[in-house]
């Protein structure tokens, strides 16, 4: 069994994406037959879904978590929908900024994830790892890649189980920054990415 885990570069004020690390930090095997491909994406609106697209086609992944972070949050978030929208509160690191624009023009209005968030959402908890569904992964990159994998997967009718989780800040960040937010440290992101992967691969 193998499954495909995005990262993503950093970008705006973050000095490091905790995304990005989780991905190097994760081995290419976990456990008997579980192999991991892992992929960092540039926070660019023009190649980051282009380039997941591309792994998912030419790997022929059996299921798909990509990750990414979100400073403010206290909890590992697994998201519930991706929203056919984009509407950037920063220009990408390309310098691209849209408002108001659909990810995919005429594309239905929302996806739900395909992972099984319910029992990972248990299974985090079980293991004492601060974790919630959320609703919204946003209107920025992570949503447009949320909502670009799932379109292609359910258009191409390829039964990829797939979805996104966000992360929050590290504690080295916040301690260095100047933001009074939640944070979580690498070693219990790192727990809690293992549990993901080991609770989709048992589904
Ligand atoms: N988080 C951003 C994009 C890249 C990342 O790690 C987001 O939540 O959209």
């Amino acid at each position: 069994m193998k499954i495909l885990l995005s990262g993503f570069e950093t970008f705006g004020d973050n000095a490091v994406n905790p995304s990005q690390q989780l991905i190097e930090l994760l081995p290419e095997k976990l456990g008997k037959g579980l192999f991991l491909e892992k992929l960092i994406l540039p926070v660019e609106h023009k190649s980051a879904p282009r380039m997941l697209l591309e792994v998912i086609y030419n790997n022929k992944p059996d299921g798909v978590i990509a990750f990414g972070l979100a400073a403010g949050r206290a909890r590992i978030s697994l998201e519930q929908a991706a929203l056919n929208l984009m509407d950037f509160r920063i220009p990408d690191n390309a310098g691209t900024l849209i408002s108001d624009q659909p990810v995919v023009p005429d594309g239905p209005a929302a996806y739900f994830t395909t992972l099984p968030i319910r029992n990972m959402l248990l299974a985090l908890i079980e293991a004492n790892i601060p974790a919630e569904i959320s609703l919204s992964a946003g209107s920025y990159l992570c949503n447009q890649v949320f909502y670009t994998i799932m379109h292609e997967i359910t258009i191409h009718q390829l039964g990829i189980p797939a979805g996104f989780v966000h992360i929050p800040a590290l504690p080295e960040a916040v301690a260095k920054g100047q933001k009074s937010i939640p944070s979580m440290d690498m070693a219990m992101v790192q727990k809690a990415a293992k549990i993901l992967i080991k609770t989709l691969a048992s589904n």
